[in-house]
């Protein structure tokens, strides 16, 4: 295969890393049997210059590697594979992704602008979590037996899907490759994946550990491309028996069409928000402040259940201002392998302008910049973290996800209140609520509409927690046992014991 060579130099890590650039189909690579099709170019965000370009797949291409999964799963996959097997293949991958985890996590950091050490720490770490976790669960999917008369012996199976096709974004380009990877090879089924156009190099150098674990040829493939293409093309296959997306909710809608219009393959979904984040007066202050910072700061804001909106009750809330402000204004924006960076670049030229007009539009509206609202250096895409303060409910930028490090912050005074202002949204993924009093912590998340409440924390994710949306921000729940349904067909089993007719 053609490969991209990137020589690292950087504290952490010193050597050449090679990615094989191409698209993945039954263990072999190429490019696009379209005569139309052509490279993409993957930029470097720290300094907006192009690091290499890769084969642009189009939707033969995925025609090609859905046959391939079809192939393999009828032959060396799915039912064909015991569960033990398939487990020991993911735990193999885990061990694999933890001895690379240098080169695994400065490729992150590269394509993406994340830093290094949150690519270390976070995204790297966690990715092999998810694989050893779900390659524990490989050998423990089954169905249950159930009563029903004595003439009749009834019982379930869960079968894997089939063949999957799987899109992902490039917020956390690893990690949403394991989350939909991991269940999925658990399960038995086969995939086709997409990664973002924006973010495809770990997806392409985790192909090598798959060679390397020996799983066999046809089981993942991968399909460079874009959403309009390669996407639009897995959510709208005859022959894919589910789709799972992560992206925004506006591409969601369009893979649910895709869907219905085809063949009604199954759908899970996990696309935007805008996290309330609560924090009550009896609050631990400074943890309150710290994990506010996180919630939205972490990844530049560029997380799905980011705490972009932060509610504090009116007696703490102008010391709190001053104290995240504070925090906030320390925050290290720069290059994303020096140690001390906290924040590196936005992922891409469009992902800044569309926050730099949110931030703008914030302004006109007549909201007031706390801290930051400006472009930080002259190349790359920076920007600062930025608080406002005096919003309303109807701005734009308390409605709307900004997905980059841009904050606003609301005083409250009763609880019915801040419930009702944090379920004023037509997102529901995740929540907030910081309080020592613990009937109040567990009143409040009962009545937030979010698939997540954290208490006294925000932005913790585990293998073994489920994920995912209510309302407009998906379907389904990933991580967790929850995550084995997207993947299984349950098969009900009815066997005449009695020897004789009714
Ligand atoms: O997302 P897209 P974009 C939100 C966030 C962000 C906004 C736009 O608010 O500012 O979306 O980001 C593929 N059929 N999130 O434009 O387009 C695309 O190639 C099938 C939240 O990057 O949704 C990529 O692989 N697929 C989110 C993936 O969808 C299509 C993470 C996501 O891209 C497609 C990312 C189509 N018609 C953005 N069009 C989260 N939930 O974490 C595009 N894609």
């Amino acid at each position: 295969a053609p490969t991209f060579t990137h020589e690292f130099n950087h504290a952490a890590f010193k050597g050449k890393v090679e990615v094989p650039v191409g698209l993945y189909i039954n263990g072999e690579w190429s490019t696009s049997t379209d005569s139309n099709a052509k490279t993409i170019d993957i930029y470097n965000p720290t300094t907006g210059e192009v690091l290499t370009s890769i084969p642009e797949g189009m939707p033969s291409d995925v025609d090609r590697a859905v046959d391939a999964a079809h192939k393999a799963f009828n032959t060396v996959w799915g039912l064909n594979m015991p569960g033990f097997k398939r487990g020991e293949y993911l735990i193999k991958v885990a061990e694999l992704m933890e001895r690379d985890i240098d080169i695994l996590s400065s490729l992150e950091s590269l394509d993406n602008g994340k830093t290094f050490s949150a690519a270390k720490g976070f995204d790297v770490t966690e990715s092999a979590r998810v694989f050893r976790y779900y390659g524990g669960w490989a050998d423990k999917i089954h169905g249950k037996v159930i009563e029903t008369t004595r003439a009749k012996l009834a019982y379930t199976l869960h079968e894997p899907v089939g063949v999957c096709g799987q899109i992902i974004p490039w917020n956390f380009p690893l990690y949403m490759f394991s989350w939909k990877i991991a269940p999925a090879l658990a399960t038995g089924c086969a995939v086709v994946m997409k990664p973002s156009e924006l973010t495809p190099l770990t997806a392409l150098y985790m192909t090598k550990l798959f060679d390397e674990a020996g799983i066999p040829a046809g089981v993942i493939n991968i399909v460079t491309g874009y959403g309009h293409t390669v996407g639009a093309s897995l959510a709208g296959h005859p022959n894919i028996d589910k789709v799972a997306f992560t992206g925004s909710t506006a591409v969601g809608r369009k893979v649910m069409e895709e869907s219905s219009k085809s063949n009604i393959k199954k759908v899970s979904l996990e696309l935007g928000g805008k996290g309330s984040n609560i924090i009550f007066a009896d609050a631990d202050f400074d943890e309150a402040v710290k994990y506010a910072a996180q919630g939205i700061f972490f990844n530049h804001g560029q997380t799905c259940c980011a705490g972009s909106r932060i509610y504090v009750e009116k007696s703490i809330y102008e010391k709190f201002t001053e104290a995240f402000k504070k925090t906030t204004a320390s925050l290290k924006v720069g290059d994303p392998f020096e140690s001390s960076t906290y924040q590196g670049p936005q992922v891409s030229q469009t992902q800044y302008d569309r926050i730099m007009n949110y931030v703008e539009c914030g302004k006109q509206e007549g909201a007031t910049v706390i801290t930051g609202g400006k472009r930080h250096g002259k190349t790359g895409y920076f920007i600062e973290p930025t608080i406002f303060a005096d919003v309303t409910a109807n701005m734009k930028i308390v409605r709307e996800e900004i997905f980059g490090p841009v904050v606003v912050v609301s005083p409250f005074e009763t609880e019915e209140e801040v419930i009702e202002a944090a379920n004023d949204s037509v997102y529901g993924l995740a929540s907030a609520v910081f309080t020592t009093n613990i009937s109040r912590g567990t009143r409040v998340a009962q009545a937030l509409k979010a698939g997540t409440v954290w208490i006294n924390c925000y932005n913790e994710l585990h293998p073994q927690i489920p994920f995912g949306g209510f309302k407009q921000s998906g379907l389904g729940r990933e991580c967790g046992e929850y995550a084995l349904e997207n993947y299984t067909e349950v098969k009900s089993v009815q066997i005449n014991i009695s020897g004789k007719c009714g």
